[in-house]
């Protein structure tokens, strides 16, 4: 587990990586990376420090990778802000038959009409399995309901479906007639 120190710098990686960059006076390239030596210099911190919050990361948020040049990049997995407008240059998935997308019950009544959209995010984000639905839905809410999202059914129309390099199902928008309550 990460130290309430760690967990201090996963939060603020998470708002450089995804949403506000320029907080930290970075910028990042347009599929999401910047140079980890970049950023240990903009957060102060050392390349230790960075690596153990990446490793010990509970959902593996942040991806390290060599760039072009041979040095070491950093991005979030997923998550972005619609604002920050990245591409993550991710394929096109088939998805399994059904995914699950965790809300607070408050939000039933206006997903039941509008269906699923990505408010301030890029996407809609979907979980592979029930427990990490409720998790997602708890992180607002401890009235939750999960969603059951016919994907496979979605697919079949066109909906195109991609998996962030963590294992989240990401999509544009998921219609009312593609959900069912469970
Ligand atoms: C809801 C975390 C009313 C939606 C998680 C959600 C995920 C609607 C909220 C990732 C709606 C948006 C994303 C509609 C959607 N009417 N409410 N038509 N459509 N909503 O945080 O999926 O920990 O942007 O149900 O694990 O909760 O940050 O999306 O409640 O992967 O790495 O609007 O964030 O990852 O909230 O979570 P969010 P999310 P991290």
């Amino acid at each position: 587990a990460l130290t309430r120190e760690q967990v201090r710098l996963s939060k603020r990686l998470s708002l450089v990586l995804r949403h506000r960059p320029e907080t930290a006076g970075l910028t990042l390239d347009p599929n999401g990376w910047v140079p980890v030596a970049e950023l240990l210099a903009a957060l102060k911190i050392s390349r230790a420090d960075l690596d153990a919050v990446v490793a010990g990361n509970d959902k593996s948020r942040f991806a390290v990778a060599p760039g072009a040049d041979g040095a070491d990049r950093i991005r979030a997995s997923q998550g972005h802000s619609r604002r920050v407008n990245v591409d993550l240059e991710l394929a096109a998935v088939e998805p399994p038959p059904v995914l699950f997308h965790g809300t607070p019950r408050a939000n039933l009544a206006s997903i039941r009409k509008e269906g699923l959209r990505p408010r301030s995010r890029n996407h809609v984000h979907l979980s592979p399995d029930v427990p990490t639905a409720l998790v997602v839905g708890r992180r607002r809410s401890t009235d939750v309901v999960v969603l059951e999202v016919r994907a496979g059914a979605m697919a079949g129309s066109g909906h195109v479906f991609h998996r962030s390099e963590n294992g989240v199902w990401l999509t544009a928008t998921v219609p009312p007639e593609f959900l069912r309550e469970r």
